[in-house]
């Protein structure tokens, strides 16, 4: 791709923005930078671009269009948007960042998508890559853009990347040589537009693989049903509910990978310290990418058994009193705290709330039946939460997390289980999820 005097807006200077421009500029681009917040507001990341000679501060408005070449939005920046639509009325080019980086990439990339398990799937991917000797870069939803890596010196044996549906919008030609679709459930409505859009995002990982790439697909999620059938790549199944005729799933203790060429490998179930059913469908995933990638089974033994997890998913908090707390702030979506709180056979009670994505709280009204004493709602989503979900359990209220951590402990008998697992984001009282799942360990702590 050739940018020389070409004139191409980036939309958003977060991480993914600020990385993109620097790119283009590099390669002799002019830059046009726009933000919804004031310039005032861009933050420091942006210091370091103020002053270059290729980059214009733009309005946020159509007008900026004029005589562009291309549009980057990051990908926080929702299809809809009215300078994206505008930009596709007028033929504009839109590439996003993923896209735009692959177009750079020459190391082959293993991607994760999937609305629940994509970091601690990565982070576990990576961790068994490098135990097993690989060079590997990990990046993308998890925190790094791979646009970033688009301009480093190219040396590692694979790039790791946690892929959202965000990123996969504005793809064309990415083509990942293995890639995880872990599951699909309801999330992001609000910026997809619909379910079966967002949907359509996700399952578009696989679009441009060949057959010597690999798909890693659940043979137990509804949303992917016909998937497999409809790529190209090589496809492994994985399902912690049954045994395959070909693929991998759980047999009693065991974790059976039937492999394509009819041989048989497994893996001790007792190898997973993380809990919950769907953490064993993160590992089967991984292993499966880890064999594709070269790693032996015995280091994915010893790196699965060494792997603990990641803060704020279903992480122990602390006790008090004989209450035990857990962490699960990054559970923002209905099907996260399903998870959740299968993973607990004791009494719960419940924290639910923050700022809503339009989740179907409906949906967890037998579990809550079957697992929590009481739910205390909180943050903006609390009334709609309790019409959707009343009648099963008793519900409570409160307008803040510190109020409803404080309302738990009153309740909360020993033996009890506290468990934060706010099926919502966290934006109306917090920056993230992770400034959420802090704040509620020092309240622990402080209770
Ligand atoms: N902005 C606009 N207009 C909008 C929305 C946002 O101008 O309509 C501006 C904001 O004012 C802000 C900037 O865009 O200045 C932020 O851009 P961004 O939201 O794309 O965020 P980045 O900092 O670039 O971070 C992104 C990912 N964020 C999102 O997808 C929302 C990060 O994932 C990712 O780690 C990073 O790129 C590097 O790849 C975070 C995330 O929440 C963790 N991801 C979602 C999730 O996991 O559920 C998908």
């Amino acid at each position: 791709m050739e940018f020389k005097g070409k004139k191409i807006v980036v939309i958003g200077m977060g991480k993914t923005g600020i990385a993109t421009a620097s790119f283009l500029g590099a390669r002799g681009a002019d830059v046009v930078a726009v933000d919804e917040k004031p310039f005032s507001q861009w933050g420091k990341g942006f210091e370091p671009l103020t002053g270059q000679p290729w980059l214009k501060v733009g309005d946020y408005d159509v007008t900026v269009l004029d005589s562009v070449d291309m549009v980057v939005p990051s990908p926080g920046i929702p299809p809809g948007n009215d300078i994206l639509s505008a930009a596709q009325k007028k033929g504009i080019p839109i590439i996003s960042e993923l896209e735009l980086a692959y177009r750079f990439i020459r190391v082959p990339i293993v991607a994760v998508t999937g609305t629940n398990g994509k970091t601690t799937t990565t982070t576990l991917l990576g961790k068994i890559l490098a135990y097993a000797g690989k060079k590997i870069f990990i990046g993308g939803n998890i925190g790094i853009p791979l646009i970033d890596y688009a301009g480093f010196p190219q040396t590692d044996d694979f790039i790791v990347a946690e892929i959202s549906s965000f990123q996969l919008q504005w793809t064309s030609t990415f083509r990942p040589h293995a890639a995880v679709l872990l599951n699909i459930t309801c999330d992001h409505v609000n910026y997809h537009g619909s379910f079966e859009a967002y949907r359509q995002v996700k399952a578009g990982i696989f679009k441009n693989q060949h057959e010597a790439d690999l798909a890693i697909l659940n043979a137990e999620d509804d949303a992917q049903e016909g998937l497999a059938a409809s790529v190209r790549s090589q496809v492994v199944l994985f399902s912690s509910k049954r045994s395959l005729k070909s693929g991998i799933f759980m047999q009693d203790e065991t974790i059976v990978y039937l492999k394509p060429d009819g041989t048989e490998e497994h893996y001790p179930l007792g190898m997973i310290s993380l809990p919950g059913l769907h953490n064993v469908e993160n590992v089967m995933a991984t292993v499966v990418a880890a064999r594709f990638c070269g790693c032996s089974p015995e280091s994915i033994v010893k790196a699965v058994s060494s792997f603990h997890g990641l803060p704020h998913r279903i992480e122990f908090a602390g006790e008090k009193g004989e209450v035990k707390f857990y962490d699960d702030s990054k559970g923002t979506n209905v099907d996260a705290v399903l998870r959740a709180l299968q993973t607990f056979s004791l009494p719960v009670i419940l924290l639910l709330g923050g700022r809503d994505k339009d989740g179907n709280f409906e949906a967890l009204k037998p579990l809550l039946g079957e697992k929590t004493k009481q739910v205390i709602l909180f943050g903006e989503a609390r009334e709609r939460i309790e019409s959707q979900i009343s009648g099963c359990v008793p519900i409570s209220k409160e307008a803040t997390l510190k109020a409803a951590i404080q309302s738990a402990y009153r309740v909360a008998q020993p033996g009890d289980i506290v468990l934060l697992s706010p099926g919502c984001a966290s934006f109306d009282e917090f920056a993230n999820y992770k400034e959420r799942g802090n704040f509620f360990k020092e309240e622990v702590k402080n209770l």
